[in-house]
């Protein structure tokens, strides 16, 4: 149904009318999109109103890179495309860098930007923020597409939609430019125009031969290993994944984002046993996981020298052999793949080897038991562990709490640290290790869930999407953030050796950011020692109120770059540090 229609006023030629805005929205509706994050200004804020004023959850950010990342991140739990509405040339600019990382992460998302008039942007006549969108966003998303009629408007956002979810989801542009939300068309041809995507992301079944090929190269394993990534915890095929990873009896290693997939604590989990499982492990499994640089490329030290055979599980056919071979092949969607997998198991499945199963339990529990004095370190000022061993009681007491984390040693100890129990709770820097994604994420992650979020922050990553504590606040959401002060980036201890300006990675000594949110009405506390963190996060999650709480970490607690300094480039001239 149009949500709205105007009558025409010409004597003799009344019709119902609709026009540009309710045909985007009515398409918008049609197809279950009940959200949309953006910033308003010409020519989509009407379009905002209106789509408010019609039933549509609009939330409204102070920087569009943060309704961006909001979006992409809604897509990944909800498998929908989220969708970010911006403004033409600079809102669509800053909404683009998140329509490249939901690209580059694998997650639907559909950017729908306002544009200025296509005549004066292809003569170059200088338009009100003139930019030639469409041009710019192509290499950066999966597709691109314009709308230049009102009655192309529902095959234009079915296509965005299919676009984003179909195969290997990722971001999609919808350029509209102003002139089309004011186009009138008959109502009834209009609500003809409009289409409900069918099967948007269809089922991919494996061949039967990929399956048995896959099965064969697992069955013959000495020390078989089992890798989940992101795409596994999107596919929302959970207990598939979980009973045949327990049927295979294989250990499994979940990567940032896989982690409570199968709860971290599982006994097949071999997260704390990370190199041993990489070096040593005969066969490797990947389910929905890339061989990109989180996995060393398949090759190299990390992977020792023993030979190894690589079975992929992935819905994207070209990502087989992107950095080594893979004997085993297995294209589909994941819960199809994983369904075949287990069909073809059948009963008799042998036990995985009992002596690797032991070797890497062994290997496991030794390191849990290293970490675990850290953990329970009082210090103040805080150390990271001693700050983590807090906040990873609190996720075990409660486990649907969604963790948003950034920043180098508070992204890099946190991973480790903090044990993950559901799926898709734990929410991150993703592929690129993109600082700026905390405030967007934990704010999608409650609108979208309805889950109470806290959000551990570097003080550097924080500052990227700092000012939505004000979106936090008016939405009045139930997000706890957490900002691991130490004064700066890696480090609060560096000095300039020459000049008087401080040193390039150090910020402001002593900053209470706990105060920021106080000037909007939420919560503020300084949290000096584990226990008054743990009150506080307690306090804020009981509660459900926004609340900041600025914990003090020492400045010379953490290291260069968190876990990948090795990838920093080394200048001959400069004096190891
Ligand atoms: P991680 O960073 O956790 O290792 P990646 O983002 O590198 O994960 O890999 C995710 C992979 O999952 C991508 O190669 C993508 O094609 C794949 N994928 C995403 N959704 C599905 C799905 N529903 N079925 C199969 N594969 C999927
Ligand atoms: N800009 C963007 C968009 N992404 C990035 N990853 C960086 C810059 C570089 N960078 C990192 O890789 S981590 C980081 C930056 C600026 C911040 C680390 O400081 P932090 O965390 O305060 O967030 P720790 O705990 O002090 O290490
Ligand atoms: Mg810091």
């Amino acid at each position: 149904m149009l949500n709205t229609a105007v009558k025409s006023e010409a004597p003799g030629t009344e019709q119902e009318l609709t026009d540009g805005f309710h045909l985007v929205i009515d398409a918008l509706k049609l197809n279950g999109i009940n959200t949309i994050y953006g910033v308003p200004g010409i020519p989509i804020t009407d379009l905002g109103r209106m789509a408010q004023a019609a039933g549509i959850r609009v939330l409204s950010f102070r920087h569009e890179q943060n309704a961006g990342y909001a979006a992409s991140i809604a897509g990944f739990l909800t498998k929908k495309p989220g969708v970010c509405l911006t403004v033409s040339a600079p809102g669509f600019l800053n909404g683009l860098t998140a329509l490249a990382h939901a690209t580059t992460n694998c997650f639907p998302m559909i950017l729908i930007s306002g544009s200025s008039e296509r005549e004066i942007v292809d003569l170059q006549q200088g338009d009100y923020e003139e930019m030639d969108q469409l041009a710019i966003a192509k290499p950066l998303c999966k597709a691109a597409f314009r709308v230049l009629h009102a009655q192309d408007i529902g095959i234009g956002l079915a296509r965005a939609i299919r676009a984003a979810v179909s195969g290997r989801p990722g971001g999609v542009y919808l350029d509209l430019p102003a002139k089309l939300f004011g186009q009138v068309m008959n109502a009834d041809a209009g609500q003809k125009s409009l289409v409900k995507v069918i099967d948007a992301a269809p089922e991919q079944i494996p061949s039967p031969s990929a399956v048995k090929r896959a099965l064969e190269v697992l069955k013959g394993a000495k020390r078989p290993l089992v890798i989940l990534g992101k795409g596994a915890a999107y596919a929302q095929a959970d207990e598939a994944i979980k009973t045949f990873i327990e049927k295979a009896g294989v250990p499994f290693l979940p990567m940032s984002m896989a982690k409570g997939l199968l709860p971290d604590l599982h006994p097949q989990c071999a997260g704390a046993a990370r190199s041993t499982v990489l070096k040593d492990a005969d066969v490797v499994m990947l389910i929905g996981a890339r061989l990109n640089w989180l996995l060393s490329h398949g090759k190299g030290k990390t992977w020792g020298d023993a030979p190894k055979k690589f079975i992929q599980v992935d819905i994207e056919p070209k990502e087989m052999d992107s950095n080594v071979e893979i004997v085993a092949p297995v294209v589909g969607d994941i819960g199809s793949c994983v369904t075949a997998l287990l069909d073809g198991m059948g009963a008799n499945w042998p036990a995985a080897p009992s002596d690797w199963l032991a070797t890497v339990a062994k290997k496991r529990d030794d390191n849990v038991a290293k970490m675990a004095p850290k953990l329970m370190s009082n210090a103040s000022p805080m150390d990271y562990h001693g700050a983590l061993g807090a906040l990873r009681a609190i996720i075990a007491e409660r486990p649907e709490t969604i963790f948003v984390n950034e920043g180098a040693n508070t992204l890099d100890l946190a991973r480790g640290v903090v044990d993950m129990h559901k799926p898709r709770k734990r929410l991150d820097v993703g592929t690129w290790g993109v600082m700026g994604i905390g405030m967007g994420y934990s704010i999608a992650a409650a609108i979208e869930t309805g889950h109470p979020v806290l959000a551990v922050e570097g003080d550097s990553a924080f500052g990227f999407s700092g000012m939505e504590v004000e979106t936090i606040c008016r939405y009045k959401l139930p997000i706890c953030v957490v900002i691991f002060n130490n004064d700066g980036i890696y480090r609060g201890t560096d000095v300039n050796s020459a000049g008087d300006d401080p040193a390039t990675t150090v910020f402001v000594k002593g900053s209470r950011y706990d105060k920021m949110m106080e000037a909007f009405g939420g919560v503020g506390v300084n949290a000096t020692s584990p226990d008054e963190l743990k009150r506080a996060v307690n306090a804020a999650l009981d509660s459900g109120k926004p609340t900041l709480i600025n914990a003090v970490i020492d400045p010379a607690a953490g290291s260069e770059s968190g876990r990948i300094g090795n990838l920093n480039p080394q200048s001959v001239l400069q004096k190891k540090k």
